[in-house]
């Protein structure tokens, strides 16, 4: 009988994350604990049963038709049968509404993001509307203009597959994604209707039903303040567009089911959200939903890249034994199982963040930390992850390339790398920022206790004090500080996954057996923390300028 390798499976999404049935029992209060539990279970069941359904749909992308057969200009996408699907299973499992429902007060967004979690990675990236759908919503509510917020806040976070709608966020123009100042669209008024003309470059899920995007109104000055913030209902009631031509679909790397696409605005019907300037601050609440879902993703695009290749281990023999059994495949899985933990705490630390009613300083300096951070890891752990699958990993009808595609856009949209370092300089500037980051890290410290997380704990508090007098001393140095800011928020961001991640070791060690299912979760995640603390955690220091431009 010739060797036929067996491919790799998924298990439930729940019961074999090694962090998430512990973090819910953690943080969702008692009274709702085994009733979450029971329903990510269910759902860990389903983005399992989705998988095999995920690799027939592979080759199905959106697609535009421009013109009908009687040369009219229609415009329309077509999105993949699965994105048809996900569209239905996101709004019956609440992947947006479970974090507006007072149901379990402030760990709602634990439990939206748990939700997230455990389904997002079985639908093809549909939480990239999802997404900005929350972003809408949540910069809706804080704009002030109730009758928008009364409009629409409960279509974007219904429940009814047939009533929730998804909002896009237009923000990129040929002029650029990062530099949004310089935004080409204008907004003139036409009688009492304010009307956009103009072409936005990088619009993700043109299907939304409606946009929340930037425009300049007539008159106002260059800059971003002069920019105010616009709400776009995308088509008639007969399914036409609003004065939007679709230009084209991006050809993309990755995330290729998200039907993003380059429009042209002519005269398109919008609704001025608030001021007629100061669009960038209005719609910052979105920035923070989007950039709190994009080190979600990242996490679980690590968990479901680890999922799989732990399953290969147990089924690829190589040299005599299986590939768990092989000493230096299992640390390489360790090594990156403790990336993907450290990683989860501090993403579901934001998600617990943004459950607060307002935006603390800690929360404004944390989510682009943890959006910079694990957007890197996501890149690095999908990679070994395809690895670890050998020549496997990189054949594309195994399905598995895709999970490193999508993963590469993590550091991209939502804000670059250096775009949120910078970010996070701005954050930091802010009263009681970095004091607030500091302490989280003592916080944690102190909670930690257990001999075995000792050197854990140290080397994140070393960490952070390190790059807290590195940037004390670099802000009197503008070229210095801007040039280490990235190492900076990197520090940063590490050895907070650190100290999180060692005081959730010390509370599983202190609840060993609360549940059948969290059995040996103590020692595993402190294991977690003794293997993170051994990567590279501090990584402040200063580069020489003149080799920079020797360099570059
Ligand atoms: C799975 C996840 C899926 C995610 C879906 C993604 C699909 C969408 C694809 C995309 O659209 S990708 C493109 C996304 N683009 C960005 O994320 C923009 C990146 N650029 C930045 O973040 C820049 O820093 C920024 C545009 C904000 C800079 O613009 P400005 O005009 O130079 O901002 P400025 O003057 O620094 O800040 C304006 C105000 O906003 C200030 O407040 P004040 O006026 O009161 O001083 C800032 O403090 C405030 N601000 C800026 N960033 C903030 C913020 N406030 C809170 N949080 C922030 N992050």
């Amino acid at each position: 009988m010739p060797f036929f390798q067996e491919p790799p499976r998924l298990g439930n999404q729940f019961d074999d994350d090694p962090m998430l049935p512990s973090w819910v029992a953690r943080h969702i209060p008692e009274a709702h604990v085994g009733e979450v539990t029971t329903e990510l279970h269910e759902l860990g069941a389903l983005a399992a049963d989705l998988y095999p359904k995920q690799l027939a749909d592979r080759l199905n992308e959106p697609r535009l038709t421009q013109w009908d057969a009687w040369g009219n200009r229609i415009d329309q996408i077509e999105v993949s049968p699965l994105w048809q699907e996900a569209q239905v299973l996101a709004a019956r499992h609440g992947m947006v509404a479970a974090g507006y429902e007072s149901r379990l007060g402030i760990a709602a967004r634990t439990h939206q993001f748990a939700i997230v979690h455990v389904l997002g990675p079985s639908l093809d990236i549909y939480s990239c509307p999802l997404a900005m759908t929350d972003g809408a919503a949540r910069t809706l509510m804080a704009s002030g203009n109730h009758a928008l917020a009364d409009r629409y806040v409960p279509k974007l976070t219904s429940r009814d597959p047939a009533q929730m709608w998804t909002s896009g966020q237009w923000m990129t123009e040929r002029t650029g994604g990062s530099d949004v100042s310089q935004s080409e669209t204008v907004a003139r008024l036409d009688g009492d209707q304010w009307r956009l003309y103009g072409t936005k470059w990088f619009t993700s899920a043109t299907t939304s039903q409606m946009a929340l995007t930037l425009a300049r109104p007539d008159g106002n000055p260059e800059g971003s303040r002069g920019l105010a913030l616009f709400l776009v209902e995308l088509r008639e009631g007969n399914g036409r567009l609003r004065n939007i031509q679709v230009n084209r679909l991006k050809d993309k790397l990755g995330t290729r089911k998200v039907p993003t696409a380059e429009l042209t605005l002519d005269g398109t019907p919008a609704t001025m959200v608030g001021a007629a300037s100061d669009g960038v601050r209005q719609i910052t609440p979105m920035l923070s939903i989007t950039r709190t879902w994009n080190a979600i993703s990242a996490v679980s695009a690590m968990r479901r890249g680890l999922a799989l290749a732990r399953d290969f281990a147990r089924r690829r023999k190589a040299f005599g034994a299986l590939l768990i059994d092989k000493p230096l495949h299992a640390d390489t899985l360790a090594s990156l199982e403790a990336e993907y933990a450290a990683a989860f705490c501090l993403a579901f630390r934001c998600a617990q963040l943004l459950g607060e009613p307002t935006e603390s300083p800690l929360a404004r300096a944390l989510i682009p930390i943890a959006k910079l951070t694990t957007g890197k890891q996501a890149v690095a752990v999908c990679s070994e992850a395809i690895e670890a699958c050998g020549g496997a990993g990189y054949v594309e009808d195994t399905g598995l390339p895709r999970i490193l595609a999508d993963a590469q856009v993590l550091p991209i949209w939502e804000g670059t790398t250096n775009v949120l370092s910078l970010d996070t300089l701005r954050a930091l500037a802010k009263g009681g920022a970095m004091e607030a980051v500091i302490a989280e890290v003592e916080a944690c410290a102190a909670a930690a206790t257990d001999a075995s997380l000792a050197r854990p704990v140290e080397v994140a508090r070393s960490a952070v004090r390190h790059a807290a007098a590195w940037v004390a001393e670099a802000m009197s140095a503008p070229d210095r500080l801007e040039a280490g800011a990235r190492r900076f928020a990197l520090t940063l961001g590490r050895s907070l996954e650190l100290a999180l991640l060692a005081r959730h070791a010390q509370w599983c060690l202190d609840h060993p057996l609360p549940a059948a299912g969290l059995k040996g979760h103590g020692p595993r995640t402190a294991a977690a923390a003794r293997r993170f603390a051994q990567s590279a955690i501090d990584l402040v220091g200063d580069a020489s300028l003149d080799d920079t431009k020797l360099l570059a």
